[in-house]
């Protein structure tokens, strides 16, 4: 039987992103038990996804005694949009979602676009915070192609694979070149150090 200390607690309403993880972790040899804890963590209007990531961790880790974290990501459309969504991705996907976008782009061929993941850990055995960031570049697709996934997945076509959308892809597809999965990859290199 598994004590507290061997479990760390990923901090998210969003079960997508916990499945994504999970699968990353199965993969792993790692002596701890990742569990979701569904709690609503707060957001602040911040020009930085890290910052956020740290407040949302700050908030969240007084919850919980043990190792946790929480990952905050945005979709950010560098060509033609400037960048928007991203620090606004959650709302803008709920308000105008995926075919909003669509409509405020024309030329799709010359877009560019990027997601970026922060995910901010509370290491109990440290007791310090730690920091571990994903980056995958790409373009948006000129429709929205695909099922699996969730959010802006079914409008991003990476850089590395040719012609499809993350929504095209099997979660262990997605997770080898997204800015979690490269997050995450940082995280499992510190949890084996330590
Ligand atoms: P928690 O804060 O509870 O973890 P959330 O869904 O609010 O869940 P974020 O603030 O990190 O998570 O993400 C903001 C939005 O960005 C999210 O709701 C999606 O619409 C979008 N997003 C994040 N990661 C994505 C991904 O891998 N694929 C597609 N869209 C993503």
């Amino acid at each position: 039987m598994k004590n507290e200390e061997d479990v760390i607690y990923f901090i998210t309403t969003n079960k997508y992103k916990f499945n994504e993880i999970k699968k990353l972790f199965e993969n792993e040899k790692i002596p701890y038990q990742l569990k979701q804890l569904n709690l609503e963590t707060i957001e602040i209007q911040t020009e930085s996804v890290k910052e956020n990531a740290s407040f949302k961790l700050n908030n969240a880790k007084s919850k919980v005694n043990c190792s946790c974290f929480v990952e905050d990501a945005g979709f950010f459309v560098d060509d033609p949009l400037n960048g928007f969504p991203g620090l606004y991705s959650s709302y803008v996907f709920k308000t105008i979602g995926n075919e909003g976008i669509l409509r405020l782009i024309n030329n799709f061929k010359q877009s560019k676009a990027h997601f970026i993941a922060i995910i901010a850990l509370f290491f109990k055995p440290l007791n310090k915070d730690f920091l571990f960031e994903g980056r995958v570049e790409g373009r948006v697709s000129e429709r929205i192609k695909g099922s699996r996934g969730f959010g802006f997945d079914p409008i991003f076509i990476p850089n590395k694979i040719h012609n499809k959308t993350f929504a095209e892809l099997k979660i262990e597809e997605k997770n080898k070149i997204s800015h979690r999965g490269k997050a995450w990859k940082e995280m499992i290199k510190f949890l084996k150090k330590n």
